[in-house]
């Protein structure tokens, strides 16, 4: 398997600045020295080009949205290429408004090949919210309402259909922090959720169990890991962090879990803020989970 790192340093999509950092610092920790001694073909081509961040406020209920559109052009147009070319895509942020592009190039190659595509979305937050219902602004709140085909026309239908993914599709994990119109969306899409309350009665292994349950050998598995899901004891290089979320091991067992599936096809590693973090140390949790992610055990090689 050869792996494509592609970095995207952004904070278009965000109201608190250093994501743009995240690609150089999980080099830092040194992501393509990890996955080569994983025994994985690894090409870094470095970062993408794209406009600053001009740090204005929402128009129309939207931050940055001519930025967020170049930038996830960018990211679309990589990331299709790198599935085309047969590699998996890592897409290194950034802030999440990223998934945008990245999994509308998944949704498209999926379909082409008549594959299933299964979304895991680890974040404390579901990130379905609209110019029309985000409190906010901020772009990044927004990118599963896009790729479900609701939002700005600039941001919808980019995998050439309206919508790239059926709320079916999609499994969150770690969710603690709702808007209210986002837990509306959440019912009237009937999107499944594994939120902290789940995984606390249930634990992890029967919330990763019930997400990956109907994967199969004709599923395409991205992983879509905004930092922010891991409690920020763990995790505090993000810069919207919530309490009470999961533990690193728990987020390990979700990395392992979704190894074993052996469909992993993509992945997105967004949210990571070193302005934040302590001594890189977010950095290296990341590098360490993402390990698991490509197949990395205690006691197996
Ligand atoms: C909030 C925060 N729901 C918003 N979202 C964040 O602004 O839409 N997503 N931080 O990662
Ligand atoms: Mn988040
Ligand atoms: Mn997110
Ligand atoms: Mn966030």
């Amino acid at each position: 398997t050869t792996l494509q790192l592609i970095g995207a340093p952004t904070d278009v999509g965000a109201s608190v600045r250093g994501a743009g950092m995240g690609p150089d610092a999980l080099r830092v920790a040194d992501i393509g020295g990890m996955l080569t001694r994983l025994g994985l073909q690894v090409i870094d081509a470095g970062n993408l080009a794209g406009p600053a961040t001009p740090w204005t406020a929402p128009a129309h209920g939207l931050r940055h949205l001519e930025e967020v559109v170049a930038w996830n052009r960018a990211v679309y147009q990589a990331v299709d290429t790198a599935l085309g070319a047969g590699h998996v895509p890592v897409m290194m942020g950034g802030d999440h408004c990223l998934a945008i592009g990245s999994i509308s190039a998944v949704a498209r190659h999926t379909r082409q090949r008549g594959k299933k595509l299964r979304v895991l979305w680890f974040d404390a937050h579901t990130d379905v919210n609209t110019d029309t219902t985000s409190p906010s602004g901020n772009i990044h709140g927004m990118p599963v309402a896009c790729l479900l085909g609701h939002g700005p026309a600039a941001l919808t239908g980019w995998s050439g259909e309206r919508a790239a993914l059926a709320p079916e599709a999609i499994r969150f994990i770690g969710i603690r922090s709702v808007d209210a119109d986002e837990k509306k969306a959440i019912r009237t899409l009937g999107l499944t959720v594994f939120d902290m309350r789940h995984i606390d009665e249930n634990g992890m292994r029967a919330a990763m169990a019930a997400a990956l349950a109907d994967v199969d050998e004709d599923t395409h598995l991205h992983v879509s890991f905004d930092l922010d899901c891991l409690d920020p004891d763990y995790a505090p290089g993000v810069g919207t962090g919530v309490r009470g979320g999961p533990t690193y091991r728990e987020m390990q067992l979700c990395m392992e879990m979704a190894a074993d599936t052996g469909r992993l096809g993509s992945l997105d590693v967004v949210e990571l803020n070193p302005a934040l973090d302590v001594r890189n140390r977010t950095a290296e949790v990341a590098v360490e989970l993402i390990e698991s992610l490509f197949g990395k055990s205690t006691l197996v090689r």
